[in-house]
């Protein structure tokens, strides 16, 4: 990891001097960004801070039984009434909309594992090389000699988990596994961890999964195996876009495949694009998000483009 100490120190000086503070988890947030928001508010509460969650979207589903914090819509919000907002994981995908209208009394923070991220904040922790925003908040706390409780220590590993595809992806490094270590003599409970989170399937998510696999495609050419989720696929199946995450992942373990890619029809008319790829097939999934506007990591990126998915009798076409 970096060397954060400045930024750590610094950070730990805005908390002290700050009464009111907004933590701000990204668009459709998952289990990094929401365990993330969630460990910091938990001690920023045992500290006698007042501190509200935002988000453009709800907690998700399956973290319900996981915690009692809800988050707020921004626009529920008196956002200039922050003495400080701490943005983690992806804070391209919600936060960059806010950050501009803060006052400038206000101390913003952003703490992130995403390269390609240009906004700047009064504090800047970011790390390419970290599996997830919970392990750069771990090396916070551990740097501060703050108390990891139970609670902290259960938010922080479903966010390390969620990241590392429970120890499957390559950012599973020695450190994330001393990290995860801790967090478990510290009383994280893997096993409720991951029935809530991976095990606990509905059956709307299994069918919408069904109808992806169905009409995945492979092309030889260049080792790419693709499917679509139109608007309708998602509504038939009375399934929600929190069902599609995994679906790339999966596909990307089907043998000869170099990469996956999953084209999701979304809400406002847009189509989202989740590419993954695994150390070993040796392709850079970052650089086909590039040509598309979005980014991410190597193993795992992401865009979004305008359109609509057309089913045709031979596949589909983007219009
Ligand atoms: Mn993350």
């Amino acid at each position: 990891m970096k060397n954060f100490t400045t930024e750590f120190n610094s950070l730990s000086y805005v908390i002290k001097k700050s009464q009111r503070i907004l933590l701000f988890a990204h668009n459709g947030p998952d289990g990094d960004t929401s365990g993330s928001v969630l460990a910091l508010k938990e001690y920023l509460v045992s500290i006698g801070k007042t501190v509200d969650i935002a988000c453009n979207e709800p907690l998700p589903s399956f973290l319900e039984t996981l915690t009692a914090y809800d988050f707020k819509l921004p626009e529920s919000l008196d956002l200039e009434s922050y003495d400080a907002v701490i943005a983690t994981d992806s804070v391209e995908r919600g936060f960059q909309a806010v950050l501009p209208t803060l006052p400038e009394k206000t101390a913003t923070i952003i703490i992130d594992h995403h390269p390609d991220i240009d906004i700047s904040a009064d504090i800047v922790i970011l790390d390419s090389k970290s599996s997830s925003a919970c392990e750069l908040i771990y090396e916070y706390f551990v740097s501060q000699n703050i108390h990891i409780t139970k609670n902290i220590a259960t938010y922080l590993m479903i966010g390390v988990l969620s990241d590392t595809g429970n120890f499957q992806h390559s950012n599973t490094s020695t450190r994330v596994m001393e990290i995860s270590s801790d967090l478990m003599k510290k009383g994280a409970s893997f096993s409720k961890i991951i029935e809530a989170t991976f095990a606990n399937k509905k059956l709307s998510t299994l069918k919408l999964w069904g109808i992806a696999f169905e009409k995945a495609k492979i092309n030889p050419k260049n080792g790419l195996i693709t499917t679509v989720l139109t608007k309708k696929d998602i509504e038939d199946c009375n399934a929600s876009t929190e069902d599609i995450g995994q679906v790339a992942s999966i596909l990307n373990t089907v043998p000869g495949t170099k990469f996956s890619l999953v084209l999701s029809e979304r809400d406002d008319g847009t189509i989202k694009g989740s590419l993954r790829s695994e150390q070993y097939k040796g392709v850079d999934v970052s650089e086909i998000a590039h040509l598309f506007g979005g980014g991410g990591h190597k193993l795992a990126s992401g865009f979004e483009v305008k359109g609509q998915i057309k089913e045709t009798e031979t596949g589909w076409e983007i219009i």
